[in-house]
């Protein structure tokens, strides 16, 4: 109607960091099929074809309407033959048999359930699909396999982990970070990032971002935190990564590279009092088995110095389509190359400074966008 051909009528930018995306999905029909395509494509390890369905994605997520009609769909960027033929074949039918195809295919199931596995990716996934391996059972099930300690881990808390996190969750994680954290460098500063600060109420994972105002560093403070979890009983697996970060060199152009900052991939305890507590008296009086009183939550945390944290902060926030955007933009538009470390303007050749995420955009020309409209 009226208010679908005002709004075509303002040109939507090709580029998500140039758009708001908030979690009001009006169009989920054509965006899940489009994931789904998306995933099956990564599965396959073609990188285009992945991108362009994901690209589709985020455009449908960003507008303000459902589309009904072809017509709606009329001089929007990011819309190629293949989206196009999907869209017009979900208008008709309500559904696609191209996606419904894909959610059959033994090959897509498979990598499915592999890839749900913390620790396994397509890489992995590929090599117990040739050696005719389908299900999660099945690999837990195979003993010869030589599985690292991360896969181990994700075999172990499997149920737990891919049961999402709830916000409830987060918080309840949030707190004992920040207590953590603060008791070895009180002026830390700990901020939850990640889907959570995009306003999502579940997640697959906490994300925490951890810098100290002013010039001091410790190199320490990660292996502290953890060491102490770990006297706690709290830590269920920890991987610490190094920092790689070299001064003065070039950001990455890569649109999907790691960062460089120091950073632990964990899994954390987290008790959850029983609601019920009549079955626990219960099952102890009988002899039965202790009932399970926590839960397997992935965290990941990121230690920053303080000048690179707005860098950090907009990068861990997301979504990863968002960022993928912003260093599209920024390369494409303003010949600079941004990544979780800075922003170096090649025409200048200098490093521009932030001291917040408001800055970044002002440097990069763009309109703020808000961490919930940052759903692309
Ligand atoms: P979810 O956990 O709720 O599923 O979603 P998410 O919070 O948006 O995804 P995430 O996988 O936890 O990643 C959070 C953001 O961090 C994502 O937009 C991409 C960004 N990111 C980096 N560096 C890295 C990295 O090294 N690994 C991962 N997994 N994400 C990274 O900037
Ligand atoms: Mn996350
Ligand atoms: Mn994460």
């Amino acid at each position: 109607g009226i208010q679908n051909e005002s709004f075509i009528a303002t040109k939507v930018s090709q580029y998500s960091c140039q758009r708001k995306t908030t979690l009001n999905n009006y169009n989920k029909k054509f965006t899940d099929a489009f994931e789904v395509m998306a995933e099956n494509y990564e599965f396959k390890e073609n990188e285009i074809f992945c991108l362009e369905f994901l690209r589709a994605s985020s455009l449908l997520k960003s507008l303000p309407f459902s589309v009904t009609r072809m017509k709606d769909i009329q001089g929007l960027p990011c819309v190629g033959d293949q989206v196009r033929d999907l869209i017009e074949e979900i208008i008709e039918e309500g559904e696609s048999s191209k996606v419904k195809e894909v959610l059959n295919d033994e090959r897509y199931k498979a990598f499915k359930q592999f890839t749900s596995v913390f620790g396994v990716g397509v890489k992995t996934s590929e090599k117990w699909y040739r050696m005719g391996l389908r299900t999660v059972e099945e690999v837990k099930a195979d003993k010869t396999l030589k599985l690292s300690k991360m896969q181990k881990a994700g075999f172990l808390y499997y149920e737990d982990l891919v049961s999402c996190v709830s916000k409830a969750e987060a918080d309840a994680v949030s707190l004992i970070v920040k207590n953590t954290v603060c008791s070895f460098l009180p002026d830390a500063l700990v901020t939850i990032t990640g889907g959570f600060r995009r306003g999502k109420n579940i997640g697959h994972d906490i994300d925490f971002l951890i810098t100290n105002p002013g010039p001091r560093e410790d190199d320490e403070l990660l292996h502290k935190v953890t060491d102490l979890w770990k006297k706690q009983g709290l830590l269920l697996y920890c991987d610490i990564i190094e920092s790689t970060f070299v001064k003065e060199q070039l950001p990455s152009r890569q649109v999907d590279a790691m960062d460089h900052f120091q950073k632990c991939f964990a899994i954390l305890k987290l008790y959850q009092p029983r609601v019920d507590n009549s079955t626990c008296t219960m099952s102890k009086k009988l002899g039965m088995a202790e009932v399970k009183d926590w839960k397997a939550i992935r965290v990941d945390l990121v230690i920053t110095p303080f000048e690179q944290y707005p860098y950090a902060l907009l990068g861990w926030t997301g979504s990863r389509q968002f960022g993928r955007d912003l260093r599209r933009y920024a390369a494409h538009e303003r010949k600079m190359i941004l990544d979780n470390h800075g922003l170096y303007d090649r025409r200048k050749r200098i490093f521009l400074k932030a001291g917040s995420e408001e800055e970044i955009f002002a440097h990069l020309g763009l309109d703020y966008v808000e961490p919930w409209e940052r759903n692309a």
